[in-house]
């Protein structure tokens, strides 16, 4: 199953506030709906966390949070400018190449689907240095198997965080973690939760399911397999993630790796120019042989890099199809390029 890397910006709306207004940060700082002149009538849309540390939270009045701190700076919210921010991020996730999903204004999912923890973490690191250097914006970011056990190691981090559940810290954290952590679970789910013994979210499964899903329908089934460390819910993307690619069949001439090597050249050049005219980049080079007996084999590398460079292609390419290409012998090649990006995208915005 996919690894999920889960993405929330940390305090978002006040975040940006801060961003274009740096005389603002350092001191707590509230958002809120209503006109500054009006400011007590309206509720705190979101705060930073020095303003946390007095007690004010979202969905707050604002005259409690001035009651609570009563030098709080106060911003009225700027819908169309939070809007325009979480474009961008949005546009450098999806340049990523992953399926991805979006959860909320500030929030996003990314199925990076095999890449281990080891690699998705490296990447968490670098999506968060990312959207810190071109964006000015911190973000916490969470790791694991599904969505839910994501955004609970995402939640958990907060700010300006990293966390993985891998299979090991998993069955840790379900030990631990209060029930009323569970996305999904509110004050009437919790209290039905603990009127049967339930206090962590692996007590669950001393319930009978057929029990849970009599008190709370198929969210019952949903709370009895996340309790055992079973999450399955994934990133639903937009749109599939394309690759380019382009084959052809050898002559069979005398010389095969010198045709091999010319052809690929032909082909790498040509998968260049429709990424190009589509002005796209990739992460990933990809070949594919046939042999005479018409068997197939195929090699893929994820770089870690983003390019639109023929040198990286082909040279990657040339590596993999010589490996695969010196035993038999071959009548097929192709050269793909995955993992595909929007470059002007990335352009535009930073
Ligand atoms: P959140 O991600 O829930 O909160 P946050 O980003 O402000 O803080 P953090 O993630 O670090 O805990 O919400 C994202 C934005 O959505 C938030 O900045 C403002 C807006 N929002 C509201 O307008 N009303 C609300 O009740 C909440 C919770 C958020
Ligand atoms: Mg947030
Ligand atoms: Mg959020």
């Amino acid at each position: 199953m996919g690894l999920v890397i889960y993405i929330d910006m940390d305090y978002f709306f006040a975040a940006c506030e801060e961003k274009r207004h740096p005389e603002l940060k350092g001191r707590p700082l509230a958002v809120g709906t209503s006109d500054s002149a009006d400011k007590l009538r309206g509720v705190v849309q979101t705060c930073n966390y020095e303003a946390r540390k007095y007690g004010i939270r979202s969905g707050m009045p604002t005259l409690k949070a001035f009651q609570l701190y009563k030098d709080l700076q106060y911003v009225k919210a700027d819908d169309a400018y939070y809007e325009e921010v979480s474009n961008a991020i949005m546009e450098y996730l999806s340049s990523l190449g992953f399926p991805l999903e979006k959860m909320s204004i500030d929030e996003a999912a990314i199925d990076v689907g095999d890449l281990g923890y080891g690699k998705a973490n490296e990447l968490a690191e670098r999506i968060k240095e990312e959207i810190k250097q071109r964006l000015g914006l911190p973000c916490t970011i969470g790791i694991s198997i599904g969505k839910v056990f994501a955004k609970m190691a995402c939640d958990k981090a907060k700010p300006d965080g990293l966390l993985t559940l891998d299979e090991v810290h998993l069955h840790e954290f379900l030990k631990s973690t209060d029930v009323k952590k569970l996305p999904g679970v509110g004050s009437k789910s919790y209290e039905k939760l603990s009127a049967m013994g339930v206090k962590s979210i692996a007590d669950i499964r001393n319930i009978d399911p057929l029990r849970l899903v009599d008190e709370f329908g198929s969210f019952g089934r949903e709370l009895y397999a996340l309790a055992g460390g079973i999450d399955e819910s994934k990133v639903v993307s937009e749109e599939r993630v394309l690759s380019i690619s382009r084959e052809r069949t050898l002559r069979g001439l005398e010389d095969q790796q010198k045709e091999i090597d010319s052809m690929l050249e032909v082909l790498s050049k040509e998968v260049i120019a429709e990424l190009n005219k589509r002005k796209m980049e990739f992460g990933g080079v990809g070949v594919k042989v046939r042999y005479v007996d018409f068997s197939e084999k195929v090699r893929d590398r994820s770089l870690s890099y983003y390019s639109n460079s023929y040198d990286v292609l082909y040279s990657n390419a040339v590596s993999m199809i010589r490996e695969l290409s010196r035993a038999n012998k071959v009548r097929k090649i192709g050269v793909k390029a995955y993992r595909l990006g929007n470059m002007s995208g990335q352009k535009k915005l930073f």
